[in-house]
């Protein structure tokens, strides 16, 4: 059985642009993130993931770095940053940077002396492509910002890879010298003691090199989980996260199964543990992400099951998440933010923290923040969702439609910023904040929830100490029930002589179920949503929301 202190770490994320604000300028801040570390930690985390800090232009919320070794002024100075990384180590927490490594800002150096001239030494360092025989891009990859995946460059007369912004260049990461200055980045932060990275749609890094027309898509299939990704991975592994006792994530745009199995299988030298989205496309029709849409309930238990119980079977390490910042709020898209908030928060917290991998707790989800449900444009700061709204009124759909879409999928739905109490502006800043805070602020705050006993807060931290002391929970297996049942996600783990038995009820309308397991058993509700929840099996009744977890010995 392998063992890494990262299998029973629970992690915490913090988007630092809405997380508290100390200098007054609308924008959170490190010294603000250093002002909270108290209150994180009575989450019970062990590890405070960072999103990105380092200088950037904040054209996509600093996944468009501009220089690897400096903080964006706007979040402070490199001391704040030691200062904070110092405090949260004197917690008992550990702290892992988010690394932007498939693309940089074209404002960063390198791309200013590479789209200087064709022949300039950092020229290699991107991706730079005469245009094709008719003049336009030299193929028809999509970015996933809508729009083509190319920029013409006037200067030089060639076109520049961008899988997302136009300023967001993509790296070559054939250029092994690209490559050697990383991975030199990598150690400078790894020798202030950061304790290991959260990368960017790492899988993108390679490309296939004949950069051929996608005649069946938008051209994901020619970079994901590319050519040299598994080489390049583990070149990193032996370059720099062997050096240190560091936990690495990678997030896995559009990727498979199999190649998880392969990017987190130890003895392998890769990565830790992948974020994978295929749960998160389940109100996505057809794949389409820009469509109002319910959730398909059943493909969520499946999607999820599956990983399970083939990452467990594989020998790899899922990170176990509902949501993060290009996510929309989990309560709000698969739970109740209305009547039924609190036990739906709840229910969704259990399901996904009994499973086997390392969870993921989003800032401000252990309070139960809801989509914001903007009714105007001009609430929405996020580029992604600035471009779907043109690309949609060009498909000429109406304002309002356009607008429902936007409340249910905009990554803004999570950059609202984080509710510390009822005070004016959620007590995030004393100033007007960068975006909007969501309208129930008063109702739903870290505040109000450290005094309530019954909190989705302290329900999160139930599940945090659950993990410490149950090894059941990292190690044992995982099957599915009920797997045809319209409103019931039923699993049950096992390990050793031990057995857990997960039920949650998804809907607001009661559930029954019944359970062929051995009554002879010794049965104890380990945690529940409800306080008076029903002990037996033979015909359970879910009530709206509800979630029990039954021990088995
Ligand atoms: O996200 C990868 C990514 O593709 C998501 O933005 C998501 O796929 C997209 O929203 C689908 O609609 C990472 C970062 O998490 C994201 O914030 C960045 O914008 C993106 O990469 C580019 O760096």
């Amino acid at each position: 059985m392998h063992e890494a202190w990262w299998q029973k770490a629970v992690v915490y994320q913090i988007y630092p642009k809405s997380f508290y604000d100390s200098t007054g300028n609308g924008m959170g801040d490190l010294r603000g993130i250093m002002q909270k570390l108290d209150y994180i930690q009575t989450i019970g985390v062990d590890v405070i993931w960072l999103t990105p800090v380092y200088q950037s232009p904040q054209n996509d919320n600093g996944y468009d770095i501009s220089d690897y070794y400096s903080i964006e002024s706007a979040y402070g100075k490199m001391a704040d940053f030691e200062r904070l990384l110092e405090e949260t180590h004197k917690r008992g927490m550990k702290l892992i940077m988010d690394l932007v490594m498939n693309h940089t800002s074209t404002e960063h150096e390198w791309f200013r002396q590479a789209s200087a001239s064709k022949n300039n030494p950092y020229r290699d360092l991107y991706i730079w492509k005469d245009p094709a025989d008719s003049g336009g891009p030299p193929n028809n990859w999509q970015s996933k910002f809508g729009g083509p995946a190319w920029q013409y460059d006037d200067k030089t007369g060639q076109y520049y890879l961008h899988l997302f912004d136009t300023t967001q260049a993509d790296l070559n990461w054939e250029n092994k010298r690209l490559r050697e200055k990383l991975y030199d980045m990598m150690r400078f932060w790894a020798e202030k003691g950061v304790d290991g990275f959260r990368l960017d749609v790492i899988n993108l890094i390679s490309k296939d090199q004949q950069f051929p027309d996608d005649d069946s898509g938008d051209g994901r299939k020619y970079y994901t989980d590319g050519p040299r990704i598994h080489e390049y991975l583990h070149e990193m592994n032996k370059e720099v996260f062997s050096g240190y006792d560091m936990m690495t994530v990678g997030e896995m745009s559009s990727t498979t199964l199999e190649n998880c199995i392969l990017y987190t299988r130890p003895e392998r030298q890769e990565l830790d543990m992948t974020f994978q989205f295929h749960h998160l496309k389940v109100d996505y029709p057809a794949g389409e992400k820009w469509t109002k849409a319910p959730f398909d309930f059943l493909e969520l238990k499946q999607i999820l099951s599956k990983w399970q119980v083939r990452m467990h079977e594989g020998g790899g390490w899922n990170a176990l998440f509902w949501c993060n910042h290009d996510q929309p709020r989990a309560v709000s898209r698969f739970g109740d933010d209305g009547k039924y908030h609190k036990e739906s928060a709840k229910m969704l917290a259990t399901t996904l923290h009994m499973m086997k991998g390392t969870p993921y707790i989003y800032q401000g989800e252990e309070i139960g923040m809801t989509n914001p449900n903007f009714d105007s444009i001009d609430n929405y700061r996020d580029v992604e969702s600035h471009n779907a709204y043109e690309k949609l009124c060009e498909k000429g759909k109406t304002e309002d439609e356009i607008m429902a879409i936007l409340k249910q999928k905009s990554r803004d739905n999570a950059r609202t910023p984080m509710q510390w109490s009822a005070e004016k502006h959620a007590g995030f800043s004393a100033v007007e904040p960068w975006i909007p805070v969501a309208e129930n602020y008063q109702t739903i705050n870290a505040e109000k929830a450290l005094n309530d006993h019954g909190s989705i807060l302290a329900h999160y931290q139930k599940l945090v100490s659950l993990r410490k002391e149950y090894d059941i929970m990292t190690y044992g297996d995982y099957q599915l029930l009920l797997e045809d049942d319209q409103k019931i996600f039923a699993y049950i783990r096992n390990w050793n002589n031990e057995t857990l038995l997960v039920v949650s009820n998804f809907y607001a309308e009661e559930a029954t179920a019944s359970f062929d397991i051995d009554q002879t058993r010794d049965v104890h509700v380990l945690v529940s949503n409800y306080p008076d929840t029903d002990q037996t099996f033979d015909q359970l009744v879910l009530r709206p929301y509800e979630s029990v977890v039954y021990q088995l010995t």
